[in-house]
C-alpha cells in the first residue's frame, strides 16, 4: 500500500466550514422530517454530532476529508432504516451500457434527488426519487458537517463483497463545478482505493502510488476538489467481506439539457 498524507484537523478546513454554515438547523432539528412527508412514525430521538476528528487525506491533486459522522448506535438505526426504505431501481436501470453492450451492475442503486435533475453516467441516465426522510436526516447532517447543501445523491447497495465498483471519476457535466462529494457509508467497512489519472495503464506518465482507505461504517468520506478531476476510485471485491454495505454520494446537481449517452468506462 502506498503512502499518503493525514493531516491533523486545522481550523481552517471542515470544522470552519461547519461554523460557517449559513442557517444551519440546530443538531435538535436534525432528525425532523420535512414537512409534508411522512410524519406518522415514531420520531428518533436526536441524536448528538459525534466529535470524531476530521481526518484530512491528502496528495497530489487530491483533497479528501474523513470522519466518523455517526456513532455506532445511530449508524445502526440508519442503516436498518434505509434498508426498509430504500427502493432500488429494477429493469434496465439495472445495467450499464458499455462498448455496445449492456452489463448487470455488480450491486442494486438508485437515485433520489430535487425534481427535475438527471443524471447519466455509463451510457444510462438516471431520474431521481423525491427525497424520503431518512434522506433528509443525512442531508440534514451533512450540512450540519459540513456547510454544503446536497442536492442529489446515489446510492449503492453492496449484499456481500462480491459487489464492488470498477475504477472512476465522479466528473460527470451535472456536477456543478468544483463541488464536493460526500459519500456516507453504513454496513460492513470496506476498502476505498484512489489511483492518479496519470499513473493508470500500462505506460503511465507518472508513478504516484494508489492511495487506499477504509471506509467505515457511520462515516463521511468528502471529496473536494480536484480529487474527482486527478483521481480515479473504485470499491473493489473483497470476497472476505459476507456482510451488505449501503454507500450514499451526496452530490450538487445543475439542470443540464439531454445530450448523448457517456462513453465512460464500467463501474
Ligand atoms: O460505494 C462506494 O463507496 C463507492 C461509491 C462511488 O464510487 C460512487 O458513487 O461514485
Amino acid at each position: 500500500m502506498d503512502k499518503f498524507i493525514i493531516r491533523k484537523p486545522s481550523k481552517t478546513t471542515a470544522e470552519k466550514r461547519k461554523r460557517k454554515a449559513d442557517g444551519a438547523p440546530k443538531v435538535e432539528d436534525a432528525d425532523s422530517p420535512e414537512e409534508g412527508q411522512g410524519t406518522q412514525e415514531k420520531k428518533p430521538r436526536p441524536a448528538p454530532a459525534t466529535d470524531a476528528p476530521w481526518k484530512q487525506i491528502r496528495a497530489e491533486g487530491l483533497n479528501c476529508d474523513y470522519k466518523i459522522l455517526f456513532g455506532k448506535a445511530e449508524a445502526d438505526r440508519l442503516f436498518q432504516e434505509l434498508e426498509k426504505e430504500v427502493e432500488y431501481f429494477d429493469g434496465q436501470l439495472t445495467k450499464l451500457h458499455i462498448f455496445g453492450k449492456w452489463h448487470n451492475i455488480p450491486r442494486k442503486q438508485v437515485t433520489y434527488g430535487d425534481p427535475g435533475l438527471t443524471y447519466t453516467y455509463s451510457g444510462v441516465t438516471f431520474s431521481p426519487k423525491p427525497w424520503i426522510p431518512v434522506l433528509d436526516r443525512i442531508r440534514d447532517r451533512l450540512r450540519l458537517a459540513t456547510g454544503h447543501t446536497f442536492n442529489f445523491v446515489l446510492i449503492n447497495r453492496y449484499k456481500d463483497g462480491r459487489d464492488h465498483m470498477g475504477e472512476h471519476r465522479d466528473d460527470e457535466k451535472e456536477l456543478a463545478p468544483r463541488s464536493p462529494i460526500a459519500s456516507v457509508s453504513f454496513g460492513a467497512p470496506r476498502d476505498f482505493v484512489f489511483r492518479h489519472g496519470a499513473s493508470r495503464g500500462r505506460n503511465p506518465s507518472r508513478r504516484l502510488g494508489p492511495v487506499k482507505l477504509l471506509l467505515e461504517h457511520g462515516s463521511l468520506l468528502l471529496m473536494n476538489f480536484p480529487t474527482n478531476r486527478d483521481w480515479y476510485h473504485s470499491l473493489p471485491t473483497r470476497r472476505k467481506v459476507l456482510a451488505p454495505r449501503i454507500n450514499l454520494t451526496f452530490r450538487k446537481v445543475v439542470a443540464l439539457q439531454a445530450s448523448p449517452s457517456g462513453t465512460d468506462a464500467p463501474r
